[in-house]
């Protein structure tokens, strides 16, 4: 592959472009399959995988558990998305942008499907009255932060993280256009956290949640292979301090293996029904 192109007039799909995830990849949205989804018995039925995105809401359910609200208690079944399980008939039905997270809130007389993890976020939170203040300039300023790590996101994660670790080669214009963009995003939170504890003020909301499995593992040196290095994470010393705090909250170590079905054996929680699927796994960060 060059890295010199000429677009023709209409750009047609090639079979394969050689990225990894290339083979899922379709410029059609939409079933694929007739498949329905799992359903267990609790109130909350999470459709997920433990990437970043998942580990946002998965974090949120187990802090409203640890937080004593049992109405949170849910089932979180297992979205192989290398394997096409986003693009099943049921599962569309809940997210028709084929992307996890996907939840569906059976609390009530009918069915709610929300997809988008900030929305996701807002529903449970605002359900419980929990990690996001009602107080109008506290609020705004969680929304803001949320809304901030959603847009900002991709350019981490679609942009520097898919042509350093994922392209099929290495190509210095993007890599160095989206590493500029990361570092930019990694200074705006280290500066945001030299005077605040958390991201949003002195509470921990939905905004941290959101925040730390993207930006938080990615200063910990467990996001993109080697990035940590290329992209001096050390540097950041108010990011490292947060995520160092995050990783004390047990609710944090068990939200981001909920899901898991890669690293170590001892790490994967491919679904959980109750707390004792925890029974046997390592909460360790690493
Ligand atoms: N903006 C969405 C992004 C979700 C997303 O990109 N999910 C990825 C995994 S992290 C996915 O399901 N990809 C499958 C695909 O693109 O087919 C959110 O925050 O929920």
């Amino acid at each position: 592959m060059s890295t010199t192109y000429e677009p023709p007039k209409v750009w047609e799909m090639k079979k394969e472009n050689g990225g990894a995830f290339a083979s899922i990849n379709r410029p059609t949205a939409g079933a694929r399959e007739e498949k329905a989804l799992p359903r267990g018995e609790h109130p909350f039925q999470l459709y997920s995988l433990a990437t970043p995105n998942g580990v946002k809401v998965t974090i949120m359910f187990e802090e409203l558990l640890a937080a004593g609200i049992k109405e949170a208690e849910y089932d979180a079944h297992l979205i192989d998305i290398s394997k096409g399980d986003q693009f099943g008939s049921g599962f569309v039905e809940v997210n028709p942008n084929s992307k996890i997270p996907a939840l569906v809130d059976a609390s009530g007389d009918k069915d709610i499907r929300i997809f988008e993890s900030g929305a996701i976020l807002v529903h449970l939170a605002e359900k419980f009255n929990l990690f996001l203040p009602k107080e109008p300039a506290a609020r705004a300023e969680v929304m803001s932060w949320l809304f901030w790590q959603v847009g900002s996101g991709p350019y981490l994660g679609g942009g520097f993280g898919h042509f350093f670790a994922y392209a099929p080669e290495k190509m210095e214009y993007p890599i160095d256009r989206f590493t500029m963009e990361t570092k930019r995003q990694l200074d705006v939170l280290d500066k945001q956290l030299a005077n605040n504890k958390y991201i949003a003020g002195s509470e921990y909301t939905i905004a941290d949640m959101a925040i730390f499995p993207w930006y938080g593992a990615l200063v910990k040196g467990n996001l993109y292979n080697d990035s940590a290095e290329f992209l001096a994470v050390h540097e950041y010393k108010h990011l490292n301090r947060w995520a160092d705090e995050l990783i004390q909250r047990k609710a944090v170590l068990k939200g981001r293996l909920v899901n898991r079905s890669f690293g170590d054996e001892d790490q994967q929680l491919k679904e959980r029904h109750s707390d004792a699927d925890f029974d046997g796994i390592d909460l360790t960060y690493r």
